[in-house]
């Protein structure tokens, strides 16, 4: 038994590559998570939406606060340890009836941290099911080494080249619902992706992509962290400053600031760039 997880948990993640559902946070708490997040896409519509859905951890107290959560943290440390640091975050939002889609991807292929000492932690702030598009995992797919991405660049396709491991076996892969509050955690090499939402709700989804120990470098780009847990002996990124209130302008500049260098990273060695 470990911090948050249990011994079962723990035997999951090493076999499967995921863990799913874990309880964070109370229907109470989620809720005015949800409210509060809202609020702030309803008066500042441009600044959370295409790009400005990754790194928002840098302007939104309340994904700062979901980020640092203690809980999660617990869980996270279960798996990597007791030094962890935040190296960015994505929004995961889909409109209801819409057809975006996530193609399988691992993604360690296109992330550029290594070695892979690190997690991705998937929180749920509506209710993600398959009708409205909650991830497919492929248990076991994190044993192999990393596979051949084809970049499709596919209209519907949410990942910034539409990246894409081809041949998937569809039939292999379960669906990781979650209820509102619920995390998964995943390996950097697991293959996954998710399909459009049918439904009339938003599907809201919050990950921090990634808790990574201090172990792990940047191989490709620069990006920025923030001490979440423990100590950070190896100082290969520049720590960056929690916000303390929505939206200010020298927060806004310096999150845009990591998402040009992210997407310097995204399309390295791409051959063009999608939309973000
Ligand atoms: O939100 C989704 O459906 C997919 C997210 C994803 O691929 C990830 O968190 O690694």
């Amino acid at each position: 038994m470990g911090k948050r997880l249990t011994q079962a948990q723990t035997d999951a993640y090493a076999r499967d590559g995921f863990v799913a559902p874990i309880d964070i946070f109370s229907a109470d708490e989620v809720a005015e998570i949800r409210a509060e997040l809202e609020a702030a896409e309803t008066r500042w519509p441009d600044g959370l939406a295409g790009p400005g859905r990754n790194n928002a951890h840098y302007v939104l107290p309340v994904l700062d606060r979901i980020s640092h959560d203690s809980r999660i943290l617990d869980a996270v440390e279960d798996l990597i340890g007791p030094d962890i640091l935040v190296a960015g975050t994505t929004l995961f939002i889909k409109e209801p009836e819409t057809s975006g889609f996530i193609s399988w991807h691992q993604d360690a292929r296109y992330i550029g941290l290594e070695p892979h000492d690190w997690i991705t932690a998937w929180l749920a702030i509506s209710d993600v099911n398959e009708e409205n598009g909650c991830m497919r995992m492929v248990p076991g797919s994190h044993t192999a080494p990393l596979v051949e991405h084809v970049d499709t660049y596919g209209e519907d396709n949410l990942l910034t080249r539409g990246q894409t491991v081809p041949n998937v076996d569809e039939a292999a892969s379960v669906p990781v619902p979650l209820k509102p509050g619920q995390l998964s955690l995943h390996h950097p090499r697991v293959v996954h992706g998710s399909g459009p939402n049918r439904s009339g709700e938003r599907r809201i989804g919050f990950a921090i992509q990634s808790y990574i120990t201090p172990a792990v470098d940047q191989v490709i780009g620069k990006i920025w962290v923030q001490q979440a847990r423990g100590v950070d002996e190896y100082a290969y990124h520049e720590h960056a400053a929690r916000p303390t209130e929505a939206m200010r302008p020298a927060d806004i500049a310096f999150r845009d600031m990591t998402n040009d260098k992210l997407s310097e990273i995204f399309y390295a060695g791409a051959e063009k760039k999608g939309r973000y």
